[in-house]
């Protein structure tokens, strides 16, 4: 199949807020310093609703939506040297191109590497054009990604190579929520022990702030979440109290401070919505707390406070894929989850079989009864 046009299916969104459509896409040959894969499965995540519902203003249509899967290469285009057919992969949207004149990829400080992030915002590849199409009309890629489909095209440097014996209908997790989730624990806040902790949203991404931080050695982790069925897992993984926010008059900051005296030392916002993220800086610790704003929220949502929330020593911050360096970092997260010390099956509480079931993972992801819906290829 090298160098030639591969025709597949994939689950196409060709508007906003409509079903995906099953379609034959053409998917073209790798060009220099591209990979193309076989995607084997696709995990969702909330973002990919988000895009789907209309409301990023990055979003694109048509496109092929997905960026939580594990692949195999198929073929490599020109120039690409770290990885060869076979190798199995993790599909990343925040690249590292290691090069040493990239300032992001040479500093420890951060992952948040520029070098494709212009042409993936706009849904092509590096050269500006589209590796997919229907009857020779282009489909956007999203997020240098585009798992919803059985083979796609991504760049070389967005490629996490990972251990071949580690399950990638498992692994695919690894693309997004979960790491991102250990990683706003492990890089962008550096829990210590002893210390507090409060997650609001119970997705896979809060869970996995709450794992996360139970294995940092958080003390008292507080997990907050409108619906009580995420209780029982968060109860699991480390949270010692189980908040409902809508089950008391008073706004959430307040009673997690009356809880606390001064607040919470780590706080983090896993919904994206920008009163949330309000509560989640004003609930943390006077002198010090950090609040980490990892939900996406949709354009025109700004957030606020008081600035006298900063003046008595709260940082606000956000992370981006938890901080992690892609191709360097996110193997060690696949070798330290077969090793048992990162368990994350925990996360995939719905599996479903051909990418003409996306829709119906989709469903399921919205229900609320859902943490990551996995669908094999
Ligand atoms: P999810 O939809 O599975 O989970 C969100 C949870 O938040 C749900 O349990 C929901 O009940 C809860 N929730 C929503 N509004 C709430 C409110 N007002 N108060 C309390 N709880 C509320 O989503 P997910 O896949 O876990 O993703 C979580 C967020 O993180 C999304 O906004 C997603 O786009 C974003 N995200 C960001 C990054 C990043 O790199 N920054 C990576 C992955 C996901
Ligand atoms: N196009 C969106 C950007 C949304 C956003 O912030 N995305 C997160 C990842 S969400 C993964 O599920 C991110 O890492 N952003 C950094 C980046 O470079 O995009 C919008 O709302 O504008
Ligand atoms: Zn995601």
């Amino acid at each position: 199949t090298a160098g030639k046009v591969i025709r597949c299916k994939a689950a196409v969104a060709w508007k906003p807020n409509a079903p995906l459509s099953i379609e034959t896409v053409e998917v073209a040959p790798p060009k220099a310093g591209e990979i193309r894969v076989k995607v084997i499965a696709n995990a969702l995540c909330h973002t990919d609703l988000y895009t789907l519902s209309g409301e990023d203003p990055e979003g694109l249509f048509p496109c092929i939506l997905g960026h939580e899967a594990g692949a195999v290469v198929e073929s490599v285009g020109p120039g690409v040297t770290s990885v060869k057919p076979g190798d199995h992969v993790i599909p990343c949207y925040t690249p590292e191109c290691q090069k040493s004149d990239c300032v992001f990829c040479e500093s420890p400080k951060t992952n948040l590497c520029p070098e494709i992030r212009a042409t993936q915002g706009k849904g092509v590849m590096p050269d500006g054009t589209s590796r997919f199409s229907i009857d020779g009309k282009p489909i956007y890629h999203f997020m240098g990604c585009s798992t919803f489909s059985e083979y796609s095209v991504i760049a070389e440097i967005s490629a996490a190579k990972i251990d071949p014996s580690a399950p990638l209908d498992k692994m695919c997790l690894f693309g997004c929520g979960v790491s991102t989730g250990f990683g706003a624990v492990f890089n962008t806040t550096k829990v210590h022990p002893g210390s507090s902790v409060a997650v609001f949203g119970l997705g896979a991404v809060g869970l996995a702030v709450i794992q996360a931080a139970k294995i940092a050695g958080a003390k008292r982790i507080f997990a907050i979440d409108s619906n009580h069925s995420k209780f029982e897992m968060a109860t699991k993984l480390g949270a010692t109290d189980c908040i409902d926010p809508t089950a008391s008059s008073e706004p959430i900051q307040n009673v997690l401070i009356q809880k606390t005296k001064w607040g919470i030392d780590y706080t983090y916002d896993c919904t994206g919505n920008v009163e949330v993220m309000r509560a989640a800086l004003e609930a943390s610790h006077r002198g010090w707390g950090e609040s980490c704003v990892i939900g996406v929220a949709a354009s025109g949502h700004e957030i606020k406070t008081r600035p006298f929330q900063l003046i008595t020593g709260r940082t606000w911050k956000g992370t981006a894929f938890g901080g992690y360096k892609s191709r360097s970092q996110v193997p060690k997260l696949v070798e330290q989850s077969m090793s048992g010390e990162l368990p994350i099956d925990h996360f995939i509480t719905h599996k479903f079989q051909g990418v003409e079931t996306m829709n119906e993972a989709i469903a399921a992801l919205k229900s609320g009864s859902c943490l990551r819906a996995v669908v094999t290829y």
